[in-house]
């Protein structure tokens, strides 16, 4: 079987949970660069790839895998261990709820595509769009903190890695980029601190990727 390839972006939240989940794994991968900020995405070549233009996009097994959750489910289904999701369903649907507050109610609304509509099409100011990012953030952590909170340990959910932190630490390194202050969340910034250390998590991180 050929080597699984990579649609990455070294700052994109999105890629940057395929490539922890794939190192947790263990898969070996090759990554091409998408490079979203000179709008690579848009065109012909990326579109017949993912016709959605976004990344992250992985072709492994013959297949060709889009959308973050789902690429990291396939894994999760296919290289059973470390397991990103706990065995017991109620366990599984609490690690499921968290990834996706991330995934589906804090990321999208601040992405690239958003923000630049709200500062192109739109016409709003450097500090309206930064008080926009900022505001959906604080609101999404503090639910995400009130939630983890019971069940959290080491990591998000207990001791062990889970979908939940695969999630959590691009979105903070997005918070961080942003300048939002993460004190209100000990909880979330101790997953984060912990999973960063993980080789997994720390191999992942945009500082380390070609761009
Ligand atoms: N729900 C998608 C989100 C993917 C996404 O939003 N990707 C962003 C980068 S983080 C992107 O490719 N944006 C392209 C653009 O904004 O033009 C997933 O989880 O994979």
């Amino acid at each position: 079987m050929s080597r699984a390839v990579l649609y990455d972006y070294f700052r994109s939240s999105a890629a940057y949970r395929v490539r922890i989940a794939l190192n947790l794994k263990g898969v070996d991968y090759e990554q091409r660069s998408i490079n979203l900020a000179e709008g690579v995405q848009k065109g012909g070549d990326y579109r017949a790839v993912n016709p959605q233009g976004f990344v992250p996009c992985l072709e492994i097994d013959g297949h060709t895998l889009t959308q973050s959750l789902s690429i990291a489910v396939y894994l999760d289904q296919t290289i059973p261990e470390p397991a990103l999701m706990p065995r017991d369903p109620i366990d599984g649907a609490h690690v499921r709820s968290l990834a996706l507050m991330i995934a589906c109610d804090i990321h999208p609304l601040n992405n690239l595509r958003v923000l630049k509509y709200l500062a192109g099409e739109l016409g709003v100011s450097e500090a309206q769009k930064d008080e926009w990012y900022r505001h959906w953030i604080a609101e999404g952590l503090t639910a995400l903190e009130a939630m983890a909170k019971p069940r959290a340990g080491a990591y998000l959910f207990g001791d062990q890695p889970t979908l939940a932190d695969v999630c959590l630490v691009p979105q903070l390194y997005n918070a961080r980029r942003f300048n939002v202050p993460l004190d209100p969340y000990p909880y979330l910034r101790r997953a984060d601190e912990t999973a960063t250390a993980h080789p997994a998590f720390a191999a992942a991180h945009p500082d380390k990727q070609d761009h």
